[in-house]
């Protein structure tokens, strides 16, 4: 195992001391002047941030110095924990748990109506799923680079595209897609659609790793013809379904072009297998690829079928639907078998396919891709420009936008670094090409990789990190399952450099580092964005239709607007409770004693509730978010009455 120093980078510039006392002290004004005897939580690090100034890590050791902020949001997966995670980069310190698809009791994430009605539930209010996989993000772009706007997120398990606001960072969309299981890659455009008269707003692409009965409706079971899988199109904005497209074989992970024509996702499983066997029978699997605008352009034609008591457009992407590459909507390249993730190079020209069972990385010339669909082009592998053998077990690619690669090896585990233009000249036959520049043993296991704004036109070449699945010793053992390993790599030299590494709580899959001034966060809501806020604490009542009651309450530290509220055994309760705190981090609580209610409100922000109130009695509701030298005393009774 190769330990080396990490490379001298340039200093950074620091935040002057002077500066950072200031912030301190404004918020501790603001902390007085707005709420009395507030914690005074001090939000220098939120006002640097907001205010622009380049605060430094410290560069070459990856080692952040207390009091100072990371360069990069990381912004990580977490598998079956259904969350997003926010990591400061290049520290790998975890500053946000940003519930999606799981129940999060901190914040009420999966309690309040607000969440729930994102999170979709059945007609008697509670949650249609309380799990969720989700192995990939990827942030919204524009222009090629990222805008800050959105990150989205899919769910393997209920083939759902979730999308987190960034400025919020709290999730704020969930859409099921139809006819589909095991929804995996997923991909935005990198830039607004070439064609604004066929289609106008951004999307996102979305692969599904399984095949279904299509319809899956409870016939065709063992009918192998039936089964098929849809590559999918969400608009950005409405997070609509906008179309699909049926493909041969499965998908698996998602790559988009730099100039919106072409998406593609790689196939393990042409074979249409259903056991793993069949899955790996075939010598060479396929990367396919689709035409964006000849599907969208098939759409608006009305050449398309709907399935099931599904509307949404399906055009037809099978190959024997597709023998003309002039009209053809897709285009299957052949990889050798059962390849794992595709990855676009910053400057636009390629998508990278890894071989996971072949040691080699398949790297496809899209300007070719466009050709074959043109018809200048015969064979679809020939659009194959090299594939170079990198070692044992390929699964992802991140770029240092510089002409390099960096490969995760997973059997290896290794990283290894590779440069494109190298693998290019090796493949049309130039013998002292010098493909492999350097290998770095990871530990252990590694599946994802990126690099600091490794798929953007501002890839920079700063920092890598690796998502190794395995720590085995790295870590003080907890109990049988051992933390995920995260390790941060200095790759702004010739040779890469571990620098330190984070232990993660299983399972990250996927993850992508953003330059943290492209990302503004805000820190307080705007009382008018809820039409429900109680604006007043002189508007905090009890109103009753029949058995249900509602309960209009405020926080402000550190009392709420009603010292009691009484309602009878049987009501159904919905607690409405604004905060009315103006001050940034000045979160409110409230948790009912015996009643499974627990949520919090941010500073201008309302929550909601609904609950049955089954239990007659004196029920304690407290403030359970630290928010005052009086935050003990911040409570409520509810009184159930019989
Ligand atoms: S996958 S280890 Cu869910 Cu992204 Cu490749
Ligand atoms: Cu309000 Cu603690
Ligand atoms: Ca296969």
């Amino acid at each position: 195992m190769k330990q080396r120093k990490p490379n001298s980078t340039a200093a950074e510039t620091t935040i002057p001391d002077e500066g950072r006392r200031r912030f301190l002290g404004t918020a501790a004004v603001i902390g007085v002047a707005g709420a009395g005897l507030t914690a005074g939580i001090s939000v220098a690090g939120a006002a640097d941030q907001q205010s622009g100034t380049a605060a430094n890590p410290s560069g070459s050791t990856g080692e952040v110095e207390p009091g100072q902020l990371d360069s990069y949001y990381g912004l990580w997966s977490s598998g079956h924990a259904g969350e997003m995670r926010v990591l400061g980069i290049p520290s790998g310190r975890l500053l946000k748990r940003i519930p999606v698809f799981s129940v999060d009791c901190m914040s009420g994430w999966g309690i309040t109506n607000e969440s729930k009605k994102i999170m979709g539930t059945k007609p008697d209010g509670s949650l249609i799923y309380n799990t969720g996989d989700l192995h990939h993000v990827h942030a919204s772009y524009k222009e090629g680079t990222y805008d800050g706007k959105y990150a989205w997120g899919n769910d393997k398990l209920h083939s759902r595209l979730a999308r987190v606001r960034l400025d919020t960072m709290e999730c704020d969309r969930i859409t099921e897609i139809p006819n589909v299981q095991g929804f995996h890659g997923m991909f935005p455009d990198k830039r607004d659609p070439v064609d604004p008269a066929v289609n106008s707003t951004t999307r996102v692409f979305c692969g599904a790793e399984f095949s279904i009965p299509l319809p899956n409706n409870g016939k065709g079971a063992d009918d192998v013809k039936q089964y098929g899988s849809l590559f999918t199109c969400v608009d950005a904005e409405t997070m609509a379904v906008r179309w699909q497209c049926r493909v041969d074989g499965n998908m698996d992970l998602v790559a988009t072009s730099f100039d919106g024509k072409l998406a593609a996702s790689n196939q393990y499983n042409t074979e249409n297998g259903v056991h793993y066997e069949d899955m790996m029978s075939a010598e060479r699997d396929a990367c396919v690829f689709f035409h964006i605008a000849r599907i969208e352009q098939a759409v608006k034609d009305g050449r398309f079928k709907t399935i099931g008591t599904s509307k949404v457009p399906v055009v037809d992407g099978r190959k024997a639907a597709n023998t003309d590459p002039k009209m053809a909507l897709t285009c299957y390249v052949p990889v050798p078998k059962n390849p794992h993730g595709v990855n676009a190079t910053p400057d636009g020209k390629y998508f990278i396919c890894a071989g996971k069972l072949s040691p080699t990385a398949t790297v496809i010339d899209l300007q070719q891709v466009l050709s074959w669909f043109n018809g200048a082009l015969k064979d679809p592998r020939d659009t194959v420009a090299a594939e170079p053998e990198l070692g044992l077990g390929p699964l992802h690619t991140a770029f240092d936008g510089k002409g390099n690669a960096y490969t995760t090896l997973f059997l290896d585990s290794t990283a290894v670094k590779w440069n494109i233009e190298e693998a290019i000249k090796a493949y049309q036959g130039y013998k002292a090409a010098k493909v492999v520049l350097d290998r770095l043993d990871v530990h252990y296991q590694p599946g994802h990789i990126n690099a600091s704004m490794s798929e953007t036109t501002q890839a920079d070449g700063k920092w890598l990190a690796v998502g190794c699945k395995f720590s085995k010793d790295r870590f003080l053992p907890v109990g049988p399952l051992h933390p995920e390993n995260e390790q941060i790599i200095d790759i702004s030299g010739d040779e890469m450099r571990l620098v330190h590494e984070t232990p993660v709580s299983p399972e990250p899959h996927d993850f992508i580092i953003v330059k943290r001034d492209l990302i503004k966060t805000r820190q307080v809501y705007n009382l008018d964005d809820f039409p429900n806020a109680v604006k007043d604490p002189k508007e905090c009542r009890v109103e009753r239709h029949g058995k249900k009651v509602t309960v209009y309450l405020t926080a402000l530290a550190p009392i709420f607007g009603l010292r009691e509220f009484k309602v009878k055994r049987g009501d159904e309760v919905t607690i409405i409770l604004t905060n009315l705190d103006m001050v940034e981090d000045l979160a409110h609580g409230f948790g009912i004693a015996n009643y499974d209610i627990n949520f919090i409100v941010h500073p201008q922000q309302t929550q909601s509730v609904t609950f049955k109130a089954d239990k007659a009695g004196v029920f304690w509701c407290y403030c359970t978010h630290f928010c005052h030298a009086l935050h003990l005393e911040m409570r409520s009774r509810m009184i159930v009455e019989v």
